[in-house]
């Protein structure tokens, strides 16, 4: 089995429970099993500020998917949450969001899915709950947590788990 590391996001509705859904949607049948799961965290919208907080995790999963496969899977996962981009703006408020961040050492460079995902070294709400489940992974010659340690994490806070 393959591992990739895959980041939750959502700022509409009951993000938690999207999450919860998403993860047993993803991980439904054999070929997905969830290896780690991140805590939750607060944080300050990247991209269009003027919109209401986010709340962001990141999951590790081992599956026999290809990337293509599992990047379907993820927006069926969303679909069925949802999410209807012929409602949203860029970078907008959604109910849940789900990136490949890498998978394995998996190198592409379509528009339908580029990995390592281009904007992961950019954003603190990745890096900082990736860090927490997997400081020593290399992504692209980078420790994550030498990129979480050299990134602004302010306005980034740990959601103690109920
Ligand atoms: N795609 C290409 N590569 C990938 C990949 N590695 N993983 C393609 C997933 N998808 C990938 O995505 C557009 C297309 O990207 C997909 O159909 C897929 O084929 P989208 O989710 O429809 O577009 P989007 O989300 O509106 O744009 P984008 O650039 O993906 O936005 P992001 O990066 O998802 O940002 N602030 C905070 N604090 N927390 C957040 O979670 N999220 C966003 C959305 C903005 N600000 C945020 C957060
Ligand atoms: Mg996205």
């Amino acid at each position: 089995m393959e591992r990739a590391f895959l980041a939750l996001g959502g700022n509409r509705g009951d993000v938690h429970s999207a999450f919860d859904r998403a993860i047993a949607m993803l991980c439904a049948t054999a070929d997905v099993r969830l290896v780690a799961r991140s805590s939750e965290y607060r944080t300050p919208p990247w991209g269009v500020v003027d919109q209401p907080a986010f709340r962001n995790a990141v999951i590790e999963v081992a599956t026999l998917l290809s990337p293509h496969e599992l990047l379907s899977r993820a927006l069926s996962c969303e679909r069925a949450l949802g999410r209807d981009r012929a409602y949203e703006r860029r970078w907008g408020p959604r109910p849940i969001d789900i990136d490949i961040l890498a998978y394995d050492d998996v190198e592409l460079h379509e528009a339908e899915l580029t990995l390592p995902h281009p904007h992961l070294f950019e954003r603190a709400f990745v890096l900082v709950p990736l860090a927490e489940i997997a400081p020593d992974r290399v992504i692209a010659g980078v420790r994550v947590r030498d990129a979480a340690a050299r990134i602004d994490a302010t306005g980034i806070d740990k959601i103690s788990a109920s």
